[in-house]
Protein backbone atom coordinates (compact mmCIF):
# COMPACT_ATOMS: atom_id res chain seq x y z
CA UNK A 1 0.00 0.00 0.00
CA UNK A 2 0.86 3.42 -0.71
CA UNK A 3 2.49 5.60 2.37
CA UNK A 4 0.10 7.84 2.02
CA UNK A 5 -2.54 5.31 1.99
CA UNK A 6 -0.99 3.98 5.13
CA UNK A 7 -0.97 7.08 6.67
CA UNK A 8 -4.76 8.19 6.21
CA UNK A 9 -6.55 4.90 6.40
CA UNK A 10 -4.37 2.54 9.16
CA UNK A 11 -4.26 2.54 12.35
CA UNK A 12 -0.53 1.99 12.76
CA UNK A 13 -1.33 1.35 16.32
CA UNK A 14 -2.68 -2.11 15.34
CA UNK A 15 0.63 -3.26 13.47
CA UNK A 16 1.44 -5.40 12.74
CA UNK A 17 -1.07 -7.52 11.60
CA UNK A 18 -1.57 -11.14 12.18
CA UNK A 19 -1.68 -12.53 8.91
CA UNK A 20 1.07 -15.30 7.19
CA UNK A 21 3.60 -14.60 5.10
CA UNK A 22 1.67 -14.56 2.16
CA UNK A 23 -1.51 -14.64 3.39
CA UNK A 24 -4.18 -12.27 0.31
CA UNK A 25 -6.30 -10.78 3.09
CA UNK A 26 -3.61 -7.55 2.77
CA UNK A 27 -4.60 -6.89 -0.75
CA UNK A 28 -8.31 -7.05 -0.67
CA UNK A 29 -8.11 -4.50 2.19
CA UNK A 30 -5.79 -2.66 0.23
CA UNK A 31 -7.90 -2.92 -3.00
CA UNK A 32 -10.94 -1.55 -0.56
CA UNK A 33 -8.93 1.44 0.81
CA UNK A 34 -7.81 2.62 -2.92
CA UNK A 35 -11.72 2.11 -3.88
CA UNK A 36 -13.30 4.46 -1.34
CA UNK A 37 -10.51 6.80 -1.49
CA UNK A 38 -10.59 7.27 -5.29
CA UNK A 39 -14.37 7.89 -4.95
CA UNK A 40 -13.58 10.79 -2.44
CA UNK A 41 -15.43 9.54 0.59
CA UNK A 42 -14.79 11.13 3.98
CA UNK A 43 -13.77 8.81 6.51
CA UNK A 44 -16.24 10.14 8.51
CA UNK A 45 -19.00 9.22 6.06
CA UNK A 46 -17.59 5.55 5.94
CA UNK A 47 -18.57 2.54 8.70
CA UNK A 48 -16.70 -0.44 8.23
CA UNK A 49 -18.03 -3.70 9.82
CA UNK A 50 -16.62 -7.11 10.22
CA UNK A 51 -17.31 -10.40 11.76
CA UNK A 52 -14.92 -13.14 13.09
CA UNK A 53 -12.21 -14.48 10.73
CA UNK A 54 -8.49 -13.77 9.53
CA UNK A 55 -9.83 -11.66 6.88
CA UNK A 56 -12.53 -10.02 9.56
CA UNK A 57 -9.16 -8.98 11.48
CA UNK A 58 -9.25 -5.73 8.61
CA UNK A 59 -11.79 -4.04 10.71
CA UNK A 60 -9.10 -3.25 13.19
CA UNK A 61 -6.65 -2.38 11.30
CA UNK A 62 -8.23 0.36 9.30
CA UNK A 63 -9.19 4.02 10.42
CA UNK A 64 -12.81 4.38 10.03
CA UNK A 65 -15.89 4.03 12.39
CA UNK A 66 -15.45 0.30 12.63
CA UNK A 67 -16.98 -2.65 14.37
CA UNK A 68 -15.43 -6.28 14.81
CA UNK A 69 -18.89 -7.91 15.64
CA UNK A 70 -19.36 -12.04 16.44
CA UNK A 71 -18.89 -14.24 14.10
CA UNK A 72 -21.55 -14.69 10.97
CA UNK A 73 -23.59 -11.17 12.37
CA UNK A 74 -21.59 -8.82 10.62
CA UNK A 75 -24.33 -7.85 8.03
CA UNK A 76 -26.48 -8.01 10.90
CA UNK A 77 -24.84 -4.94 12.85
CA UNK A 78 -24.18 -3.31 9.66
CA UNK A 79 -28.64 -3.66 8.94
CA UNK A 80 -28.64 -1.87 12.27
CA UNK A 81 -26.03 0.73 11.91
CA UNK A 82 -27.37 1.74 8.29
CA UNK A 83 -31.15 1.89 9.07
CA UNK A 84 -30.03 4.32 12.18
CA UNK A 85 -27.86 6.38 9.77
CA UNK A 86 -29.09 6.00 6.55
CA UNK A 87 -26.69 8.78 4.97
CA UNK A 88 -23.55 6.64 5.76
CA UNK A 89 -21.72 4.56 3.38
CA UNK A 90 -21.34 0.99 5.21
CA UNK A 91 -19.16 -1.49 3.77
CA UNK A 92 -18.97 -5.01 5.54
CA UNK A 93 -15.38 -7.27 5.35
CA UNK A 94 -16.45 -10.69 5.55
CA UNK A 95 -14.66 -14.20 5.60
CA UNK A 96 -16.39 -17.06 3.17
CA UNK A 97 -17.68 -19.08 6.75
CA UNK A 98 -18.55 -15.52 7.94
CA UNK A 99 -20.64 -14.81 5.17
CA UNK A 100 -22.30 -18.14 3.81
CA UNK A 101 -21.89 -20.66 6.71
CA UNK A 102 -22.98 -19.19 10.23
CA UNK A 103 -24.04 -15.79 8.55
CA UNK A 104 -25.50 -17.21 5.01
CA UNK A 105 -28.92 -16.39 6.91
CA UNK A 106 -28.37 -12.43 7.25
CA UNK A 107 -26.16 -12.39 3.55
CA UNK A 108 -29.97 -13.62 2.23
CA UNK A 109 -32.29 -11.88 3.79
CA UNK A 110 -30.46 -8.69 3.93
CA UNK A 111 -30.12 -9.05 -0.26
CA UNK A 112 -33.97 -10.02 -0.42
CA UNK A 113 -34.53 -6.12 1.51
CA UNK A 114 -31.59 -4.70 -1.24
CA UNK A 115 -30.66 -2.61 2.23
CA UNK A 116 -27.60 -0.61 0.80
CA UNK A 117 -24.42 -2.38 2.27
CA UNK A 118 -21.51 -3.35 0.35
CA UNK A 119 -20.23 -6.57 1.11
CA UNK A 120 -16.80 -7.26 0.38
CA UNK A 121 -15.92 -11.07 0.76
CA UNK A 122 -12.40 -12.46 1.40
CA UNK A 123 -12.88 -16.11 -0.14
CA UNK A 124 -10.29 -18.21 0.41
CA UNK A 125 -12.32 -21.42 0.41
CA UNK A 126 -11.62 -22.30 4.05
CA UNK A 127 -11.79 -21.51 7.71
CA UNK A 128 -8.54 -19.47 7.72
CA UNK A 129 -8.79 -18.60 11.58
CA UNK A 130 -9.40 -21.66 12.97
CA UNK A 131 -7.15 -24.45 11.38
CA UNK A 132 -8.80 -25.03 7.70
CA UNK A 133 -12.01 -26.43 7.92
CA UNK A 134 -14.13 -27.12 4.62
CA UNK A 135 -16.25 -24.09 3.93
CA UNK A 136 -19.33 -23.11 1.84
CA UNK A 137 -16.66 -22.61 -0.79
CA UNK A 138 -14.06 -25.25 -0.67
CA UNK A 139 -14.51 -26.75 -4.28
CA UNK A 140 -16.09 -30.09 -4.21
CA UNK A 141 -13.39 -32.52 -3.62
CA UNK A 142 -11.07 -30.18 -2.64
CA UNK A 143 -9.36 -31.19 0.90
CA UNK A 144 -9.55 -29.54 4.33
CA UNK A 145 -8.52 -30.41 8.10
CA UNK A 146 -12.51 -31.65 7.74
CA UNK A 147 -12.09 -33.14 4.30
CA UNK A 148 -9.06 -35.41 4.84
CA UNK A 149 -10.72 -37.51 2.05
CA UNK A 150 -11.70 -34.76 0.08
CA UNK A 151 -14.78 -32.58 0.49
CA UNK A 152 -18.57 -34.13 -0.86
CA UNK A 153 -20.44 -30.99 -0.04
CA UNK A 154 -21.08 -29.20 -3.69
CA UNK A 155 -20.19 -25.58 -3.29
CA UNK A 156 -21.90 -22.54 -3.48
CA UNK A 157 -21.10 -19.93 -5.89
CA UNK A 158 -21.91 -16.42 -3.94
CA UNK A 159 -22.62 -13.75 -6.37
CA UNK A 160 -25.17 -16.43 -7.87
CA UNK A 161 -26.73 -16.92 -4.87
CA UNK A 162 -26.59 -13.14 -3.61
CA UNK A 163 -28.66 -12.15 -6.83
CA UNK A 164 -31.14 -15.19 -6.44
CA UNK A 165 -31.98 -13.95 -3.33
CA UNK A 166 -32.56 -10.22 -4.37
CA UNK A 167 -28.86 -8.26 -4.34
CA UNK A 168 -29.05 -5.74 -7.11
CA UNK A 169 -24.93 -6.02 -7.33
CA UNK A 170 -23.10 -8.75 -7.91
CA UNK A 171 -19.66 -8.96 -8.85
CA UNK A 172 -16.19 -11.16 -8.11
CA UNK A 173 -12.54 -9.78 -7.79
CA UNK A 174 -9.32 -11.61 -6.99
CA UNK A 175 -6.21 -11.02 -5.48
CA UNK A 176 -4.35 -11.35 -8.60
CA UNK A 177 -6.60 -8.42 -10.77
CA UNK A 178 -6.24 -5.66 -8.79
CA UNK A 179 -6.79 -2.99 -10.60
CA UNK A 180 -10.10 -4.40 -11.19
CA UNK A 181 -10.85 -5.12 -8.43
CA UNK A 182 -10.58 -1.66 -7.00
CA UNK A 183 -12.86 -0.77 -9.63
CA UNK A 184 -15.83 -3.60 -8.70
CA UNK A 185 -15.49 -2.62 -5.22
CA UNK A 186 -16.35 1.27 -6.14
CA UNK A 187 -18.97 0.19 -8.67
CA UNK A 188 -20.77 -1.44 -5.42
CA UNK A 189 -19.97 1.58 -2.59
CA UNK A 190 -21.51 3.88 -5.65
CA UNK A 191 -24.74 1.42 -6.18
CA UNK A 192 -27.33 1.99 -4.06
CA UNK A 193 -28.82 -1.33 -3.14
CA UNK A 194 -27.50 -4.61 -1.88
CA UNK A 195 -23.41 -5.34 -3.76
CA UNK A 196 -21.50 -8.31 -3.18
CA UNK A 197 -18.20 -8.28 -4.09
CA UNK A 198 -16.81 -11.78 -4.28
CA UNK A 199 -13.22 -11.55 -3.86
CA UNK A 200 -10.86 -14.82 -4.69
CA UNK A 201 -7.79 -14.84 -2.47
CA UNK A 202 -5.44 -16.80 -0.93
CA UNK A 203 -4.55 -18.55 1.99
CA UNK A 204 -1.19 -20.54 0.94
CA UNK A 205 -1.37 -22.10 5.08
CA UNK A 206 -4.30 -24.02 4.81
CA UNK A 207 -6.02 -24.23 1.44
CA UNK A 208 -2.65 -23.84 -0.48
CA UNK A 209 -0.79 -26.65 1.85
CA UNK A 210 -4.23 -29.15 2.12
CA UNK A 211 -4.40 -28.80 -1.58
CA UNK A 212 -0.70 -28.95 -2.54
CA UNK A 213 -1.13 -25.71 -4.47
CA UNK A 214 2.95 -24.72 -4.17
CA UNK A 215 3.67 -21.03 -2.34
CA UNK A 216 1.39 -17.53 -2.41
CA UNK A 217 3.48 -17.03 -5.47
CA UNK A 218 2.22 -20.20 -7.42
CA UNK A 219 -1.22 -19.65 -5.78
CA UNK A 220 -1.48 -16.04 -7.31
CA UNK A 221 -0.02 -17.85 -10.60
CA UNK A 222 -2.63 -20.43 -10.83
CA UNK A 223 -5.29 -17.43 -10.37
CA UNK A 224 -3.87 -15.20 -13.37
CA UNK A 225 -3.80 -18.54 -15.40
CA UNK A 226 -7.13 -19.72 -14.51
CA UNK A 227 -9.14 -16.75 -14.66
CA UNK A 228 -11.60 -15.31 -17.54
CA UNK A 229 -13.66 -11.74 -17.80
CA UNK A 230 -16.97 -12.16 -17.37
CA UNK A 231 -17.64 -10.69 -20.36
CA UNK A 232 -15.69 -13.41 -22.22
CA UNK A 233 -17.12 -16.04 -20.19
CA UNK A 234 -20.18 -15.57 -21.43
CA UNK A 235 -19.74 -16.55 -25.11
CA UNK A 236 -17.82 -20.06 -23.92
CA UNK A 237 -19.46 -23.24 -23.13
CA UNK A 238 -19.88 -24.62 -19.32
CA UNK A 239 -17.67 -27.08 -19.62
CA UNK A 240 -14.62 -24.46 -20.75
CA UNK A 241 -15.60 -22.47 -17.37
CA UNK A 242 -15.47 -25.52 -15.05
CA UNK A 243 -12.84 -24.66 -12.04
CA UNK A 244 -12.21 -21.46 -13.41
CA UNK A 245 -12.23 -17.90 -11.79
CA UNK A 246 -15.35 -15.69 -13.73
CA UNK A 247 -14.31 -11.99 -12.20
CA UNK A 248 -15.53 -8.93 -13.53
CA UNK A 249 -19.27 -7.00 -13.05
CA UNK A 250 -21.66 -10.29 -12.99
CA UNK A 251 -25.45 -8.64 -12.42
CA UNK A 252 -26.62 -5.18 -12.08
CA UNK A 253 -30.24 -3.53 -11.70
CA UNK A 254 -32.37 -1.27 -10.25
CA UNK A 255 -35.17 -1.72 -7.15
CA UNK A 256 -36.16 0.07 -4.35
CA UNK A 257 -33.59 0.43 -1.95
CA UNK A 258 -34.95 -0.86 2.36
CA UNK A 259 -33.64 2.61 4.19
CA UNK A 260 -35.40 4.71 1.26
CA UNK A 261 -38.86 2.42 1.47
CA UNK A 262 -38.54 2.78 5.62
CA UNK A 263 -38.11 6.57 5.32
CA UNK A 264 -41.76 6.78 3.67
CA UNK A 265 -43.06 4.37 6.48
CA UNK A 266 -41.92 6.73 9.12
CA UNK A 267 -43.14 9.69 7.07
CA UNK A 268 -46.82 7.96 7.08
CA UNK A 269 -46.72 7.33 10.42
CA UNK A 270 -46.10 10.75 11.80
CA UNK A 271 -48.76 11.91 9.49
CA UNK A 272 -50.80 9.49 10.60
CA UNK A 273 -51.10 7.53 7.33
CA UNK A 274 -51.09 4.08 8.55
C1 LIG B 1 -20.38 -18.36 17.18
C2 LIG B 1 -19.01 -18.78 16.76
N1 LIG B 1 -18.84 -19.96 16.14
C3 LIG B 1 -17.63 -20.35 15.73
C4 LIG B 1 -16.55 -19.53 15.94
C5 LIG B 1 -15.18 -19.98 15.52
N2 LIG B 1 -14.75 -19.36 14.27
C6 LIG B 1 -14.03 -18.22 14.29
S1 LIG B 1 -13.58 -17.71 12.77
C7 LIG B 1 -14.36 -19.06 12.06
C8 LIG B 1 -14.32 -19.32 10.59
C9 LIG B 1 -13.59 -18.31 9.81
O1 LIG B 1 -13.67 -18.58 8.43
P1 LIG B 1 -13.94 -17.44 7.40
O2 LIG B 1 -15.14 -16.68 7.75
O3 LIG B 1 -13.91 -18.05 6.05
O4 LIG B 1 -12.71 -16.44 7.64
P2 LIG B 1 -11.14 -16.64 7.35
O5 LIG B 1 -10.53 -16.93 8.68
O6 LIG B 1 -10.99 -17.75 6.38
O7 LIG B 1 -10.73 -15.33 6.79
C10 LIG B 1 -14.96 -19.87 13.02
C11 LIG B 1 -15.70 -21.11 12.74
C12 LIG B 1 -16.76 -18.29 16.57
N3 LIG B 1 -15.76 -17.42 16.77
N4 LIG B 1 -17.99 -17.94 16.97
S1 LIG C 1 -4.45 -18.81 7.94
FE1 LIG C 1 -4.76 -18.35 5.77
S2 LIG C 1 -6.32 -16.70 5.72
FE2 LIG C 1 -5.48 -16.82 7.82
S3 LIG C 1 -3.82 -15.30 7.86
FE3 LIG C 1 -2.90 -17.30 7.37
S4 LIG C 1 -2.85 -17.36 5.11
FE4 LIG C 1 -4.29 -15.73 5.70
MG1 LIG D 1 -12.31 -18.14 4.73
Amino acid sequence: MASSLIDKYMRETHLPHIWCAGCGNGVIMRDVVQAVDNLGLAQKDVVIVSGIGCSSRAAGYLNFDTIHTTHGRAIAFATGIKMAKPDLKVIVLTGDGDATAIGGNHLIHAARRNIDLTVVVFNNSIYGMTGGQFSPTTPTGEFATTAPYGSIDPDFDIPTLAQAAGATYTARGTTYHVQQTIKLIENAIAHEGFAVVDCATICPTYYGRKNKKGSAVDMLKWQKENSIPAQKAKQLPPEELAGKIVYGELFRCQRPEYTRQYETIIQKARGGGV
